[in-house]
């Protein structure tokens, strides 16, 4: 495709929502930084690209593109169905990812596109890598663990199996504890760990047709590139080394590609500082979700039964909910700040367990903190997230009902910071700390994966 003597051009294509662009975004930040030959074009939102906090100092061959979002003029984002929102950009795609690759050829001089490189999500651009020329690859980041892209791939074989002699995706209720262990690597993972649309719930929804066509597209990419480092779930890689043409794990990408660090604007590091190492609980649920209200005050109920100092990003809208007079009962030793610098948070040595929703890269920054989990996870991969931390790695607990109480809160706080099960959930974790931190140096298996995705795009 590309003229001989022509620089090579890298489209990035993000996937707008959670924290799905941030990843992406720090990968073309480590590959520009690598191949200052090469132009990059990051395509995205523009709301998300906004959002991402390196724009400014990101290497000067990385340029930024919005696209539609699909949002009509009067659109509201509405907290209780942020579906709405995909839905809208779905509905636009890949019209408006074209259009914004067009975009980046004319300003970056007619140079066109050698490589197409997306978030997995996106498992229509392969054909957009076809359209522009046999040999422009796609190289698709998937941003969760490898379990979790392993549901989607064998979702077909998944619903076959849950209805091979049954009525159908009702009869998933009675079989929930049924293991998945006919998958590779997926031994204790169980039916009800599966996120909803694979063999419950509703299967046509927009997300659960995303997610079915992407297992069915993805082996079709060039490489596969995934925020996950080998070590940490052997058997799934060895499946996924088989399976793609290339499988690159490139994680943890927060340590492999690091962001500039964030600012500690609401003192939350300081006052981390002045805690007695190994003993703080830190408590975030990630960009999208908030515990129901009832469960919040339960949580505060607990935290405030187990004693512990803590450290909670709470959005400040939800304050209110909390119970009265939490805030001033529990000053001395806990702190409620509307955004904390987690990825530092958890390296900090004060924080000694992580009350999480389980998203990727809270799971990631965890480990990479040597910090022990409690799982409230909610939807998605979370679940499967959860099910690894304290079934298979057991460095964390979930919660027996799934959701939080005040006892079971102080329970789970107390098993992890004060009983010697909750020690040994520590080394393990330092242990798989130590993995991640060996993958990421020269040599190590994630930083020979980066340097064979910048020969996949500098040559193509
Ligand atoms: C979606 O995940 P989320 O955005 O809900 O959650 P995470 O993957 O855990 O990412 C949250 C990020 O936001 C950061 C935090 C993580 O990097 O460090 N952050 C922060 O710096 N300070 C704060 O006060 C709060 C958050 C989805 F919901 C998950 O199920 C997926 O696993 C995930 C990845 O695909 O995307």
């Amino acid at each position: 495709n590309r003229v001989k003597g022509q620089q090579p051009h890298v489209a990035v294509l993000a996937f707008p929502f959670g924290t799905h662009a941030a990843p992406l975004h720090n990968l073309a930040c480590g590959l520009a930084s690598a191949a200052p030959h090469v132009a990059f074009s990051f395509v995205n939102s523009a709301k998300s690209n906004a959002t991402l906090a390196a724009v400014d100092s990101a290497p000067p061959n990385l340029k930024f593109y919005d696209v539609d979002d699909g949002a009509p003029a009067d659109f509201a984002f509405d907290p209780r169905s942020p579906e709405e929102e995909i839905d809208n950009f779905m509905r636009v795609t890949p019209g408006n990812f074209r259009k914004g690759m067009e975009d980046a050829v004319r300003r970056t001089g007619g140079a066109t596109i050698s490589c197409v490189i997306s978030d997995c999500f996106l498992w229509f651009a392969g054909d957009l890598a076809a359209e522009l020329g046999a040999a422009v690859p796609w190289v698709g980041l998937w941003t969760g663990g490898s379990r979790s892209l392993s549901v989607h791939l064998y979702t077909d074989l998944l619903r076959e199996t849950v209805s091979a002699g049954e009525k159908g995706a009702s009869d998933v209720e009675s079989k929930v504890d049924d293991e998945l262990g006919f998958l590779p690597g997926m031994a204790g993972m169980r039916l009800c760990d599966l996120p909803e649309g694979v063999v419950s719930g509703n299967l046509n929804s927009v997300f659960a047709r995303l997610l079915h066509r992407m297992g069915l597209e993805l082996p079709r990419a060039s490489a596969l590139a995934i925020n996950t480092f080998e070590g940490l779930d052997p058997a799934v890689l060895i499946d996924f080394h088989a399976k793609f043409k290339r499988c690159l794990p490139l994680g943890p990408l927060n340590l492999l590609c690091p962001p500039p660090s964030r600012p500690d604007s609401t003192g939350c590091l300081e006052w981390l500082d002045r805690q007695a190492h190994g003993e703080a609980v830190y408590i975030g649920f990630g960009t999208l979700m908030t515990p129901p209200s009832a469960e919040l005050a339960e949580l505060a109920e607990g935290l405030e039964a187990s004693g512990a100092p803590f450290l909670w990003s709470l959005k400040k809208k939800f304050w209110p909910l909390l119970p009265a007079g939490f805030l001033a009962r529990t000053a001395d030793r806990g702190l409620v700040a509307t955004w904390t610098p987690q990825a530092r948070v958890l390296e900090h040595p004060a924080v000694g367990v992580f009350v999480t929703h389980c998203g990727w890269n809270s799971v990631l920054e965890s480990l990479v903190g040597g910090v022990p989990m409690v799982c409230r996870p909610f939807l998605g991969d979370q679940h499967i997230n959860s099910r690894s931390i304290s079934h298979t790695w057991k460095i964390g607990v979930a919660f027996p009902e799934k959701t939080m109480t005040k006892d079971e809160v102080a329970k789970a706080l107390h098993v992890v910071l004060r009983t010697a099960e909750g020690k040994k959930m520590k080394e393990r974790a330092c242990a798989l700390r130590a993995v991640a931190l060996q993958q990421v140096q020269p040599g190590g298996s994630s930083s020979e994966n980066l340097r064979a995705l910048v020969a996949i795009i500098s040559t193509s």
